[in-house]
């Protein structure tokens, strides 16, 4: 049987930055999420076929590279385990945005591929299995599997039967709020999240990181319920920067953002000191391109005063978007 799913990309505001597990992608703390409209989504078919030697993987029209392929094979080997099966299966995958862009593609990939590659091997799962499954895949991606506004619970447990995604809020709920994104290099990051992530556990800061983060996620928590963007663009931006001190309190040191992120962060300062309280909200993942959280009053305004900075090669004016879906349009 030949199954297509469709996910979205999403841009945290508290983010996954360090795994208690490796093997099974847990992590230290919650993060929250916001999960983008169908402009950062992956889609993905998958049909397990007897007649196949082997795991057949296509991205973006190419056949994927070896690195790629084998990180595509383990997982495919997760799902063949719960499903009882030994079956190959070929996979095809469609981005809407350049693989390497620094937006995530990680996220929305491994939870397409998680809810085709599970239901064309005759599984069933819940939201909730699903998002598990596609964590295995890449932690970000458990929280892919839902729209709107997501929480990824971190867990304790050591098998991570308490480690999954659960929706905070659904995408209609907050109509207004846009992601405008700054796309700054669309190079291939020279430490991945993988390698970043095992170096924070040198860094001093880290635990202090991990002290102070309950209190942010319940700020946002609460924002996100009461709709104020005021009270969430500062934790955001605090967030943000913790991130990137305790990244580049590792060692060796892990720096991803450059000059232009640097001026992107000021002029929001800026901008947000123009109006006496914060109308745009600036977010930094594991590469230099900005997200920048604000409400559709003040987008074409963010958008000019990127438009002007120099090194900003591209902007995305995304909206908030749904979770896992299937569609009959498949890619093969
Ligand atoms: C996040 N990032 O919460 C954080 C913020 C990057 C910075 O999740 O190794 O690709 O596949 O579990 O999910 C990027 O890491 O890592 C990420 P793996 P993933 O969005």
């Amino acid at each position: 049987m030949k199954v297509t799913a469709i996910a979205n990309s999403n841009i945290a505001l508290v983010k996954y930055w360090g795994k208690r597990n490796e093997e099974l992608n847990l992590p230290f703390n919650n993060s929250i999420s916001f999960t983008m409209d169908d402009q950062l989504q992956t889609v993905t078919t998958v049909e397990f076929d007897e007649k196949l030697k082997k795991d057949k993987v296509i991205l973006d029209g190419v056949e994927a590279n070896e690195r790629e392929s084998a990180r595509a094979v383990k997982f495919l080997d997760v799902i063949r385990k719960m499903a009882k099966i030994k079956l190959n299966a070929i996979v095809v995958s469609k981005n809407s945005f350049p693989k390497s862009a620094g937006l995530a593609s990680s996220a929305s990939g491994f939870a397409a591929l998680a809810a085709a590659a599970s239901k064309a091997a005759g599984l069933n799962l819940t939201p909730r299995e699903l998002s598990m499954l596609a964590r295995i895949g890449s932690g970000s991606a458990c929280r892919s599997v839902f729209g709107g506004a997501v929480e990824w619970r971190a867990g304790k447990k050591r098998d991570g039967s308490d480690s999954y995604a659960f929706q905070l809020s659904p995408p209609e709920d907050w109509r207004d709020l846009r992601n405008v994104i700054a796309i700054v290099s669309e190079d291939e990051k020279k430490v991945s999240s993988m390698e970043g992530m095992k170096r924070v556990k040198n860094s001093a800061l880290f635990s202090c990181r991990l002290k102070t983060i309950n209190e942010r996620l319940r700020v946002i928590r609460n924002a996100i319920k009461t709709h104020n963007f005021a009270e969430m663009a500062n934790a955001i931006m605090q967030e943000s920067n913790n991130l990137h001190a305790v990244m580049l309190d590792s060692w060796p040191p892990v720096s991803y953002l450059s000059d232009v992120s640097l001026e992107i962060i000021k002029k929001v300062i800026e901008l947000n000191e123009s109006f006496a309280e914060p109308v745009a909200a600036y977010t930094f993942d594991a590469g230099p391109n900005a997200h920048i959280y604000t409400t559709l009053k003040h987008c074409n305004e963010i958008v000019k005063i990127l438009k002007d900075i120099n090194g900003v090669k591209r902007i995305i004016v995304c909206g908030i978007g749904e979770g896992i879906r299937f569609s009959d349009k498949h890619l093969f």
